[in-house]
């Protein structure tokens, strides 16, 4: 009855010592002598794995007694990082680990160094997700990850002459050590064919979908631990097989070839994440993943936790939060298995489906909104399409009652856009079919009310919130940034990990000199250890001993990666036209970290210029070594984890209105790093909870860049009167950085000079100047650390945790639940 009385979990060294041998022995299939890192890894991750089981297995048990209200969390990426060091400390095992390891002369530290992170998810929305079920574990909310187990994660960044140069990310070959396969609890997904009209036994007039192809969807379960409490949740990630049904009838034909072909189809759906993140490209595969995951999501969550239990109730069980547009198309899907699979009528499976879901949105820019069109969507989701066209009639009569004669309104707010093509507005569906919408920070929350779902918010003003994001301090703080954990421990306790509002308890720390000393010895020794990571990782020779100016994030225009090095090449002009001395120069090392879209023209161009402007740069001798740029290839969370308790500057310079939030800003403002920033995003909130003069503020603020757009913008006329700006556009054009050739780079100049779409140029100047001060802020030590202790004493509002608290007090009313 009780198997616990046969089994324990590894929580002793002696339990852990002997659950890693058997792990190495008996599953790896190696002795402890030939065992190769690869197999110690492994080994050690299974039976850090095996230590959350009991928890997992207790939770599930605990919610589906209790038919606890559930969060499920539908993402097209969860960018979770490594796995093994979160874990330990999430069991509370890391001493336990180490000292087990070092028993048999093995070293904890090398064998998490060893991992390779999963890369499921392309920048700032993914590692949201990652960090939201991260929170929602640590307190102790009823909550699953639903997803795509992606073979092939965002694509690994080389460069080759400087430009970028994509290799697969085959994180799977030796396969996870975290996952647990469930085949026998797959669910079929359809795709294609047609509908048909029927009446059923009551004489009722019905529709059923025939479809025409179907796919296996195989779940692989990770538990996701709680920090400081029993819970382990589930991120359920969902692979793509063909069905048996399919390829036996095509090989009983002999057709063999074909057979094959269907089965590559198929498996094709979860092969590999879109590395797009910006441009939605219409591709038929991408919908197909997006319905691939929300399907069988969707019938997991309805057969296997809620089972017989009646739908009417559903709103009291489960809440489906949208992370962006992408999984939207479970709004039809709910109702269709409402009305033709339950039988239930339109208004109360309309009422239902609406009262279950809520839409996050995370971007302003036109061009990011998905669109998908009538065509593709009828072919492969004839059903969905005329569900979605009901919705849009019903939704068109309401806003035609509301506003009678206002045909224009009408157009402006239809679910379906007429032109360029017949099209569904993925965003208005999502809209309509949810309770809540929310931006990812005040002023998007703002501006998507005020400006991209304007008519909606005329409507339905109740329906839109802001939730600010937030990052987890477990991993973002506690485990990529031990120095400072410890200090803060001392100084504050260590109640700050699940609490983060007690950092305003190191408020008064900031004027204490020997714990700024301390800390900026923490500092010290992280850029230290970033020094010698990537010496060995990149092969990057770089000073310790110098200002770490850090912008990491994906490469977009809107990002403006351009006006930093703008920056960069304007010290550099200065130094040569001997306007400063080179001994004058605060050293500083710039560091980039940046992948771009395969299909991104312009973003790839500007990774080519920083990597040519850094050869120039780290070895011209007039520079004297005062000035770095280092833009380590495939920045991703491992990295991040190194690098952002190293930096000192935190660069957050898009263009105002723009971001949507940021989360990397946050990153770096917990570390002690001081922002040079526009007021953008969370930037807004940061600026505003540390103080003006504890931030660099520089730039246009949205209401100055709508008005500079209204008067019509002309780039070049900056170019004219700025003779900095002139010094290092010109620096670029003159071949300098290409060998001698001009043109090299006219692609991305000309587009400065001529368009210029995020106004790089009319914030120069402004930026430049901002810098200066940087510099010279940067040489009183003492008031430099004083602000760093500052932005991390003022930030805990960031936490990850707090942004979950608002999500559950606004919008998911999901009661914690932990476990005995
Ligand atoms: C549809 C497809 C092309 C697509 C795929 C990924 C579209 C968008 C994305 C990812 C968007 C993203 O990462 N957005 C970022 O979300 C963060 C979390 O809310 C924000 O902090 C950040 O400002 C925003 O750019």
């Amino acid at each position: 009855e009780n198997i616990e009385r046969f089994i324990s979990s590894p929580t002793t060294v002696e339990s852990f010592k002997s659950e890693f041998c058997r792990q190495l022995r008996y599953e790896q299939g190696v002795d402890l002598v030939d065992a190769r890192t690869e197999d110690l890894y492994q080994a050690l991750a299974r039976t850090v794995r095996s230590a959350m089981v009991d928890g997992w297995i207790a939770t599930q048990a605990s919610h589906r007694a209790a038919k606890a209200k559930t969060v499920a969390y539908l993402s097209a990426e969860f960018l979770m990082g490594p796995q093994l060091e979160n874990a330990l400390l999430s069991t509370a095992l890391t001493e336990v680990a180490r000292t087990a390891l070092a028993e048999l002369e093995l070293d904890l530290d090398e064998l998490t160094a060893y991992e390779t992170e999963p890369g499921l998810g392309n920048g700032g929305l993914g590692r949201l997700a990652a960090c939201f079920i991260d929170s929602l574990a640590a307190k102790s909310i009823p909550a699953i990850g639903y997803g795509i187990r992606y073979e092939y994660g965002i694509f690994r960044q080389t460069f080759v002459d400087g430009r970028q140069v994509e290799q697969p990310d085959r994180w799977l070959v030796k396969g996870s050590p975290w996952e647990l396969a469930q085949p026998e609890n797959s669910v079929t997904v359809n795709f294609g064919g047609h509908t048909e009209q029927y009446t059923d036994e009551t004489g009722a007039p019905r529709t059923r979908w025939v479809p025409a192809e179907q796919v296996l969807a195989v779940p692989y379960n990770y538990m996701v631990p709680g920090f400081e409490t029993r819970n382990v949740n589930t991120l359920r990630l969902w692979s793509a097989k063909a069905t048996d049904a399919f390829d036996l009838q095509i090989f009983n034909s002999g057709d063999y070839e074909s057979a094959v072909r269907r089965q590559t189809v198929a498996e094709n759906i979860s092969k590999v994440l879109y590395p797009e993140d910006s441009t939605p490209q219409g591709k038929e595969l991408r919908l197909k993943q997006q319905y691939f995951f929300v399907a069988a999501s969707l019938r997991d969550y309805l057969d296997t936790v809620l089972r017989d239990d009646d739908l009417s109730t559903l709103p009291e069980r489960v809440v489906f939060q949208l992370n962006d547009t992408h999984p939207v198309i479970g709004v039809p899907e709910l109702m269709r298995i409402l009305l033709d699979e339950r039988g239930l009528g339109w208004d109360e499976a309309w009422d239902i489906t609406r009262r279950t879901f809520n839409y996050t949105c995370h971007t302003l820019l036109p061009e990011a909104l998905e669109v998908w069109s009538v065509d593709l969507l009828g072919r492969l989701l004839p059903r969905h399409l005329e569900i979605i066209y009901r919705i849009n009639e019903d939704f068109l009569g309401l806003v035609r009652e509301t506003y009678p004669g206002d045909e224009l309104r009408v157009r402006r707010m239809s679910i379906i856009q007429e032109r360029p093509e017949r099209a569904v507005r993925m965003a208005f569906l999502a809209t309509v079919g949810s309770t809540k919408v929310n931006g990812v920070a005040a002023l998007h929350s703002q501006l998507l009310a005020d400006k991209v779902l304007d008519d909606f918010s005329a409507l339905w003003p109740e329906k839109f919130t802001n939730v600010t994001n937030g990052v987890t301090p477990r991993r973002f703080m506690r485990l990529s940034n031990p120095g400072l954990s410890g200090l803060l421990d001392e100084a504050i306790g260590t109640g700050w990990t699940n609490d983060l509002a007690q950092l305003a308890k190191l408020e008064p720390f900031a004027d204490d000199a020997s714990f700024r000393a301390e800390f900026r010895a923490v500092k010290q020794a992280n850029k230290e250890r970033f020094v010698r990571l990537l010496a060995q990782r990149d092969g990057i020779e770089l000073p310790a001993d110098a200002l770490y100016d850090v912008m990491v994030k994906r490469l977009h225009e809107y990002k403006r990666q351009m006006l930093k090095l703008l920056h960069v090449v304007t010290l550099y002009d200065r130094v040569l036209k001997g306007e400063v001395k080179a001994s004058d120069l605060q050293p500083r090392v710039v560091v980039f970290g940046a992948k771009a879209a395969p299909g991104y023209k312009m973003a790839k161009e500007i990774i080519h210029l920083i990597n040519r402007v850094a050869a120039v740069v780290n070895n011209a001798p007039e520079l004297e070594g005062r000035l770095r740029i280092a833009f380590p290839a495939n920045y991703n969370v491992t990295l991040a984890e190194r690098l952002i308790p190293a930096a000192d500057l935190s660069e957050q310079i898009s263009l105002a209105g723009k971001e949507a939030s940021g989360t990397g800003n946050m990153k770096f403002a917990l570390n002690g790093a001081l922002t040079i920033g526009t007021d953008d995003g969370a930037n807004v909130e940061i600026r505003q909870l540390v103080g003006d003069e504890n931030f660099f503020l520089f730039g246009m603020d949205e209401p100055a860049v709508q008005a500079l757009e209204d008067r019509g913008y002309n780039p070049t006329s900056y170019y004219e009167v700025d003779a900095g700006l002139r010094g290092a556009i010109d620096l670029i054009s003159s071949g300098l950085f290409s060998d001698g050739d001009r043109t090299a780079f006219e692609f991305v100049i000309s587009d400065l000079l001529y368009k210029d779409r995020f106004m790089v140029l009319a914030d120069y100047r402004s930026y430049v100047d901002t810098q200066d001060r940087v510099e010279v802020a940067y040489r009183d030590e003492d008031a430099w650390t004083r602000s760093a202790i500052l932005n991390v004493a003022r930030t805990g509002f960031f936490t990850s945790d707090r942004s979950i608290q608002d999500y559950l007090d606004r919008i998911w009313h999901a009661p914690a639940k932990p476990i005995a």
